[in-house]
């Protein structure tokens, strides 16, 4: 299997690496950690290892070190699609490098192979109240698949060494059965329909994820699951979603344990569910002035929420300082394909007026738009309006980047986490001391 094949052979040279860096310069020191940072969340201690992804504060994310323009521009495209094959994307967050479109249809093929969801989830997820929050049923139903693991039942008769050969297996068919999964809540949830999503093996992900939604494709919409995937698949390790996989993986808890406990983090209204926020707010926006509204009236309305002493959701981040490439790109998007249409306009409205009102408010530290300022109205576009599902979609993408984690976290060896926790009354003791003239 090409993934297999490409990441052992750069094995030998990445486990030197990480010999060399934790026996021989183990000391180094790298951060200081301080009170507020203790007690404001951990926020930005330099404390975690990915290749995966890193992002700039200038910049915004990077995947395996390339701007999410120039991976837009490099993989390997569908057919008869403008955006990318999410299989070259997952071969380049695994293995490092743009893939030929023959090895990232080979990714595409695996998945095609693995997309088969047992019938015992299936009847799981029907037995559950109808009002079940579908993040409860997509988490609930990778926790159901635990028992398929391949790494749980190689756990006792391989060495640490190859712990990540069946990580990458269990990667790759959580992965092939997240979308009919999430369909399947989809037609389910919202259309009482219970029928089995079926995989077509000739089509690749986005396209069978449009087919098994029930969104008719000849509007695009499998070209913006391929986009929304490919955007929402990694953000650094340190984000709840990233860092629950991370965390709960180095117990040696297989990928489905530990990606029901990310989608569990990503179920969370401050991670998450903010997309559906922001969608909620222009579409406020929207029937208060029946279309939409002038320069001027819009930037009284965002005063408004902001004097409500409420946030302005899909603006402001906690690391990027520029507008979130993220955003930019799903942007360009819906100006390529319906500039148009009302809500577009008003994001796009939204987004001239709102960083000025945040910047004379003169409290965000980025008063620019974040991903989530337009993902939700482009899932709308299509027709895709049950917002308490949008966080699904989130989920489905977010697998790919934290199962490539997950692998490399398994191959280099990574142990368990375990931070060191004081008491309020230690952290009192350090002040005075640091207060006490010397
Ligand atoms: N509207 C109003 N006020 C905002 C704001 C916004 N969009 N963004 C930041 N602020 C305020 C903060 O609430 C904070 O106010 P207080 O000092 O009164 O607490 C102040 O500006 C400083 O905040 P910050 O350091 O700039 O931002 P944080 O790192 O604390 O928080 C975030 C980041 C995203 C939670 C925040 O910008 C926010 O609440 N934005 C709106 C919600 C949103 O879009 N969430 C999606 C985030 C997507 C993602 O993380 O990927």
């Amino acid at each position: 299997m090409i993934l297999h094949e490409k990441i052992e052979a750069q094995l030998p040279q990445w486990r030197e690496r990480m010999r060399v860096l934790a026996k021989e310069h183990a000391d180094v020191v790298v951060d200081h950690v301080t009170v507020g940072q203790i007690i404001g969340g951990m926020r930005d201690i330099k404390s975690l290892l990915t290749d995966v992804s890193f992002v700039d504060p200038a910049e915004g994310i990077r995947f395996r070190g390339m701007s999410i323009p120039e991976v837009l521009n490099a993989l390997p495209k569908a057919r008869g699609g403008k955006m990318p094959l999410v299989g070259g994307l997952y071969y380049l967050l695994m293995v490092g490098e743009v893939p030929t479109k023959e090895q990232a249809w080979e990714v595409e093929e695996e998945w095609g192979r693995r997309a088969v969801v047992p019938d015992y989830v299936y009847k799981m997820l029907k037995s559950m109240p109808k009002e079940t929050h579908p993040m409860t049923l997509f988490s609930q139903a990778v926790l159901a698949l635990q028992n398929q693991s391949v790494f749980a039942k190689k756990y006792h008769e391989i060495k640490k060494d190859a712990y990540w050969e069946p990580a990458l297996e269990d990667s790759l068919d959580l992965t092939a059965k997240l979308p009919v999964i999430a369909a399947f809540i989809y037609r389910m949830k919202y259309f009482g329909e219970t029928r089995k999503p079926r995989y077509n093996p000739k089509w690749d992900y986005g396209q069978n994820f449009s087919r098994m939604m029930g969104v008719a494709d000849k509007k695009g919409y499998a070209d913006l699951a391929r986009l929304y995937f490919i955007l929402h698949s990694d953000h650094e390790s340190g984000n709840v979603s990233a860092h629950a996989m991370h965390l709960v993986g180095s117990a040696l808890s297989d990928p489905f344990l530990s990606f029901s406990a990310a989608l569990n983090g990503l179920a969370g209204p401050l991670h998450g569910l903010a997309n559906q926020e922001c969608l909620g707010w222009l579409i406020e926006v929207k029937n208060k002035f029946g279309r939409v509204p002038t320069r001027d009236e819009l930037y009284k309305f965002a005063w408004d929420t902001l004097n409500a002493g409420h946030v302005i959701p899909g603006y402001g981040h906690a690391v990027l300082r520029v507008p979130d490439p993220r955003f930019t790109a799903q942007m360009n998007f819906a100006k390529q394909r319906f500039p148009d249409d009302d809500l577009v306009r008003l994001a796009d409205l939204v987004f001239d007026v709102v960083p000025q009102v945040l910047r004379e408010q003169g409290k965000a530290k980025n008063p620019a738009p974040n991903v989530d300022a337009i993902s939700g109205t482009l899932q709308y576009y299509y027709g895709v309006r049950q917002f308490d599902f949008y966080t699904v979609l989130f989920g489905i993408g977010r697998a790919l980047g934290v199962t490539a984690n997950y692998v490399w976290a398994r191959a280099l060896g990574l142990p368990i986490e375990r931070p060191k926790s004081l008491t309020t009354k230690m952290l009192e003791e350090m002040v005075q001391k640091e207060l006490q003239p010397a």
